[in-house]
């Protein structure tokens, strides 16, 4: 089996994209290749950030890996949290903060519309490639169901009723942003041989 470098500090995101891969890779964590670093993430963007993440490891580990930025897109909000979803309440939030924020500054909005998006960033021979993934939905009032993290209790994609969070997480890795953005990682991958 390939092994893979993933640059997240995140679990979640570990999990999911194994149970996305459904064992074709072998998923590499950070811990793995010894690296305990609070990676920078300073861009305005979502692309610049997932690229600043898997450079900082290429740079300091000298590996091939892949980083993954996410953020919700609000449209009554004009596109935030966006980048900033993680410290949307402010530096180190927790994901229950930012949905208290999020719910407290959509009460009176009409205006439900919202999408995450993905953007991986893979460097692999020292070339760098994006794959974007997004998916459309709503902001709920209230939040819903157990599963998933971050904003998942209070989004549901367009065409279902469940929120990420009440859905079996089979579905969510089936038809989120970051299932889309990997599929394309792994389409990317196989074109390269790799
Ligand atoms: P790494 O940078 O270490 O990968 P992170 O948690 O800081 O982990 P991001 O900056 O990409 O990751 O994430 C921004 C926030 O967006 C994250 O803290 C969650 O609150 C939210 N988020 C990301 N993916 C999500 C998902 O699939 N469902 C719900 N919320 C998500």
């Amino acid at each position: 089996m390939k092994n893979l470098v993933f640059a997240t500090n995140n679990r979640h995101k570990i999990d999911e994209v194994n149970s996305i891969l459904t064992g074709s890779y072998r998923i590499i964590s950070l811990s793995e290749i010894g690296c305990f670093d609070d990676i920078p993430e300073t861009s305005e963007t979502i692309e610049g950030n997932a690229l600043q993440k898997a450079r900082y490891i290429f740079e300091n580990y000298q590996q091939d890996c892949f980083a993954d930025d996410t953020g919700l897109e609000v449209d009554a909000l004009q596109g935030r949290p966006g980048v900033y979803s993680a410290r949307y309440a402010g530096e180190g939030s927790s994901y229950d903060d930012n949905v208290v924020k999020l719910l407290e500054e959509m009460k009176s909005q009409a205006n439900r519309n919202a999408r995450f998006r993905t953007v991986i960033a893979w460097i692999s021979d020292g070339r760098e490639l994006f794959f974007e993934g997004v998916i459309d939905g709503a902001i709920i009032y209230e939040r819903r169901g157990a599963s998933g993290f971050g904003y998942d209790p209070v989004f549901v994609p367009n065409g279902y009723d469940q929120t990420f969070a009440e859905m079996p997480p089979q579905l969510k890795n089936k038809i989120s942003h970051r299932a889309l953005a990997v599929k394309k990682l792994v389409d990317a991958i196989l074109k390269k041989g790799k």
